[in-house]
């Protein structure tokens, strides 16, 4: 096992990654910026590096400050967290060349999953359903038009180096196709420096549904359910649960099965997430994330396994604690993502948080960095907390989350927490009729 653990992110990850290393008995290092001396996991920490200033590119993406902090504390992991440094290949190649283990899955499969056509190739030839579209790269406006009759309007134009929902065009009829093509390339290149792009077939209405996989990198992997994520804003998640109200046991169970041998066969190593689009009882592969996501307590909520607990111990050799026939999906979970934003406009609204009381009780857990009195700084995402609630199904999972609602107060700052109150009151919300565009059509019509 590891003896001490560098956490190289900040906020209410870098404070869930401590909390798993303490139960663990492994010592923590906390690195952050000046704007973060304040910052809870800095306080929590057994030791603590300040890495730089303010910008992400001077601190938390600082390869040779992180380093340094390694070699200053005699850490001998760093658990990356999400966003930041999570899903840089060079990053982990660079820590395997310092003898500083990686936790997460290994260069290569970063690389492969970071390349969006390699990602979907390699996916397809493991068994895993792809969204209908061309077999690689498309450069040739010819090739195009052949791929788009042959699958059928309308098409998306994807760049390789792009995900998270960058760098798309749709093309409505072949009319659209030429410049839909020329347009999608040449915004990848400006964007990605790499202008490779892909054709597939768009699905109009979708579901986005996510599998949590964990792989010990010797050819063993678990399923642990799905996450239904469409309820998004700008291709950002705002509300996630487990499982999805659109699937029944054995269609879990099935695509579950089909990923976790599909990233056995790879050798996946740590914790991964399958994105999926869901429509008409079909899934189809997108995306792979190679990192921990910020909505994986819902999964925790309902398997009751810890996966920063699984990450660390994957990592350091020892294998995951439970078989596939161990793992059990006990009732219903979901996560409100708290942001320091206006409800309406999304603006974001840091500064000072005058009073921060959180809601308790059966099946409450709130994951958060903050506190009473503590400044937001303007730097970094807007996330505050999340909150998750687990109820024995849905129906109670909802009524204990407008009760949480109703118990949360931050003062000082606006958050989304009014978002959430009307969310928890609506009619499809009630009856999980939602598809990927719902929220965007909801906030349009101001009600
Ligand atoms: C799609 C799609 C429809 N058809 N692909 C957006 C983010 C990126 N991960 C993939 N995305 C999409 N890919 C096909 N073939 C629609 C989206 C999409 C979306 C997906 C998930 C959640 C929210 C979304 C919002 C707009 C578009």
């Amino acid at each position: 096992m590891f003896h001490k653990i560098l956490i190289a992110n900040r906020g209410e990850i870098a404070l869930r990654v401590l909390r798993a290393a303490k139960e663990l008995g492994i010592q923590t290092v906390a690195v952050h910026s000046t704007a973060d001396a304040d910052a809870m996991h800095v306080r929590l920490a057994d030791e603590s590096v300040c890495i730089g200033p303010p910008p992400s590119r001077d601190s938390y993406l600082n390869i040779h400050q992180i380093l340094a902090a390694c070699e200053i504390t005699g850490a001998d992991a760093i658990h990356p967290g999400y966003g930041f440094l999570s899903e840089n290949a060079k990053f982990a190649d660079i820590l395997a060349a310092h003898n500083i283990t990686f936790i997460g899955p290994s260069a290569d499969h970063i690389r492969v999953m970071g390349d969006k056509i390699t990602a979907k190739k390699t996916v397809k030839a493991l068994g895993i359903p792809v969204v209908p579209g061309s077999d690689g790269a498309v450069t040739d406006d010819g090739d195009a038009k052949r791929i788009a009759a042959d699958i059928g309007y309308p098409v998306l134009i994807k760049a390789s180096a792009g995900g998270g929902g960058r760098g798309m065009k749709v093309a409505r009829t072949e009319d659209d196709l030429s410049e839909a093509l020329s347009t999608a390339r040449s915004e990848a290149g400006a964007a990605f420096g790499d202008d490779a792009v892909y054709i597939e077939k768009y699905l109009e209405k979708p579901r986005h549904i996510e599998v949590q996989v964990m792989g010990d990198g010797a050819g063993k992997a678990i399923h642990l359910g799905e996450r239904d994520c469409s309820l998004q804003r700008r291709h950002q998640k705002v509300w996630e649960e487990a499982n999805s109200p659109a699937l029944n046991v054995e269609q879990r169970m099935k695509i579950g099965e089909t990923v976790s041998k599909a990233m056995a066969d790879l050798g996946y190593s740590g914790a991964g997430t399958i994105e999926f689009l869901y429509e008409n009882g079909e899934f189809y592969f997108i995306e792979m994330n190679t990192r921990l996501q910020v909505e994986h307590p819902v999964t925790e909520a309902i398997t009751g396994i810890d996966l920063v607990h699984e990450q660390i111990r994957v990592a350091s050799g020892g294998g995951l604690s439970a078989r596939q026939e161990d793992v059990r999906f006990e009732g219903h979970a979901i996560e409100c993502r708290i942001n320091a934003e206006d409800p309406r406009t999304f603006t974001p609204s840091p500064g000072t948080i005058s009073h921060f009381h959180t809601p308790g009780g059966l099946g409450i857990r709130v994951d958060s960095g903050v506190y009473s009195g503590y400044r937001i700084p303007p730097y970094y995402d807007s996330l505050i907390g999340k909150l998750i609630v687990h109820g024995r199904n849905r129906v109670e999972c909802m009524m204990r989350l407008r009760r949480a609602l109703d118990e949360f107060v931050v003062d000082g700052i606006k958050t989304t927490l009014p978002l959430f109150q009307d969310l928890v009151g609506n009619p499809d919300i009630a009856n999980g009729d939602y598809d990927i565009h719902w929220l965007e059509n909801y906030l349009a019509k101001g009600d």
